[in-house]
């Protein structure tokens, strides 16, 4: 039976890669056309996106990627850019790690409660949602001049097509989406004077959406038509639609430069407990939510990485192993660790204020981290599971953090539940399957799920030796 082939795009915060996934009726396979840095930029105006050089990656992949049967895009959520009414671009897009918000959403929950807020639009409080980022924005030169808002995978998929659109999955992390009607949120835009009509109309993973110019063509070298499909443009609603799960008693966790840590719901978790934990209905693949926390991730691992001068992963990694478990724990959940710099000096504060042995040497700072984040994935999914009512009987680790055997191993321990680990390109899987979809190449969820896991090798790791630690180390972060 015929094969065919989609390239993905799959912008995360760390790098940019164009996959290209084979897919045919019992066969998938994704090999890497391109991968690229993704570096946020300082300017004297604050942190920014260079996202012309994600571009000029995008249009590399595609020429390596050769002929492909259709082209989807997802990225990281929240961002976005302005176009002017000629639909140029007004300036880089501003990173969700800027300071632009600090002390926003005091002001936006002045006018509108956040409980109310949460009750509208069930996302969890994060100083970069969209949300506050316009209202932060409102008072700027250059938003006066702004005529249309595209989330940052909308914006390539624009320039390869220049059709204009607003992918639903993502627009559902705005904080401007009803989870329940999977539509706009009119009354919390309108009550915070926010012109939705800023945004191009929704359009949902599977939506044609328009094929490459002429121009991009001949730039790539490849032979048009070629059309582009939407997806489900969230990099992790992507990610969450290629889990190799089965049945519904399965939580995930999708880590990269986050981890996102949660379950799969058919239908919103709206109370009032369920905003107190900071949990977020986002929405996924066919109208389902991905009820969900934001962990700080690898990100802490990355930022420490960065500050030691670029030490060999893997070896660093073995020398965590070799550390004793679970001397100190910071909570990997809290924001005062979203901005970059210094962050192994600010994790061992962390562990001094909290009265425990404060690591040193760069495998006692990594077991540090990778401890805490296993504590935290523990957190979440407990709590995840007690909130909505959904018990599980396994984890599914997908993203560059499938990877990291430390990390995969101390989670099972954590949460004392299996752990699949794999695939790490989950994203991209996520993206190539919805296309093929699309094409009728693959039958529902359920059987594009089956497809990953016949497919992609996985491993398992089983918990051991009882929760009790966790427990015990929970207690030095959360007073009783
Ligand atoms: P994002 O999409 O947010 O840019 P990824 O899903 O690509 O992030 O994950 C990147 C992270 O995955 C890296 O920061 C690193 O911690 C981890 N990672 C990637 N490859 C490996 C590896 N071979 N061993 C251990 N960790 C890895
Ligand atoms: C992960 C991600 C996550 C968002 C964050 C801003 O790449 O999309 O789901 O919360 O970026």
């Amino acid at each position: 039976a015929a094969t065919r082939s989609y390239a993905a795009v799959d912008l995360g915060a760390s790098s940019g890669r164009v996959m290209v996934g084979r897919v045919g009726p019992d066969a998938l396979e994704l090999t890497e056309a391109h991968r690229f840095p993704n570096r946020p930029v300082r300017v004297p105006e604050g942190l920014r996106w260079d996202i012309l050089s994600l571009y000029a990656g995008v249009l590399d992949g595609l020429r390596a990627a050769g002929p492909v049967d259709s082209v989807g895009l997802d990225g990281w959520a929240v961002d976005h850019g302005l176009l002017d009414a000629d639909g140029a671009l007004l300036g880089n897009p501003v990173h969700y790690r800027d300071a632009r918000t600090e002390g926003v959403a005091e002001k936006v929950w002045a006018s509108v409660p956040p409980e109310e807020l949460y009750a509208a639009t069930g996302l969890q409080y994060a100083p970069f949602n969209t949300l506050y980022q316009l209202v932060a924005a409102r008072s700027s030169a250059v938003f006066a001049r702004a005529e249309r808002l595209l989330l940052i995978p909308d914006l390539p998929a624009y320039w390869l097509t220049g059709e204009q659109g607003t992918e639903l999955t993502n627009a559902s992390t705005t904080q401007l989406v009803d989870p329940r009607t999977r539509g706009w949120s009119y009354e919390v835009a309108s009550r915070l004077g926010i012109d939705l009509g800023l945004f191009a109309p929704l359009r949902r993973p599977g939506d044609p959406a328009g094929v490459l110019r002429p121009e991009v063509l001949k730039e790539t070298g490849l032979t048009g038509p070629v059309p582009v499909t939407t997806v489900a443009s969230h990099d992790t609603a992507s990610a969450v639609a290629a889990l190799p799960a089965t049945g519904e008693r399965f939580a995930y966790i999708c880590t990269g430069t986050w981890s996102l840590a949660g379950l799969e719901l058919p239908a919103p978790v709206l109370t009032e407990a369920s905003r107190a934990a900071n949990f977020a209905d986002e929405l996924g693949l066919d109208g389902t939510v991905r009820y969900l926390r934001n962990i700080m991730g690898l990100w802490l691992l990355q930022e420490c990485v960065r500050e030691w001068g670029d030490p060999d992963l893997p070896t660093l990694l073995a020398a965590a192993a070799e550390v004793p478990g679970l001397r100190s724990v910071v909570d990997a959940g809290d924001t005062a660790f979203l901005a970059p710099g210094r962050m192994p000096a600010r994790i061992a504060e962390a562990c001094r204020v909290s009265g425990q042995p404060v690591p040193d040497s760069p495998a006692e700072v990594t077991r540090c981290v990778l401890d805490s984040l296993a504590l935290a994935h523990r957190r979440a999914l407990s709590q995840a599971q007690r909130l909505a009512g959904h018990p599980v009987d396994v984890v599914h680790i997908v993203g560059g953090g499938a990877r990291n055997a430390l990390l995969c191993r101390l989670t099972a321990d954590a949460c004392g539940l299996p752990v699949v680990a794999g695939p790490a390109e989950a994203a991209a899987l996520g993206n190539v399957l919805v296309q093929a979809r699309a094409h009728g190449l693959v039958g529902d969820r359920a059987a594009m799920r089956r497809l990953v896991t016949r497919t992609q090798p996985l491993t398992r790791y089983e918990p051991r030796g009882g929760t009790v630690p966790w427990r015990d180390a929970e207690s030095r972060l959360t007073p009783p």
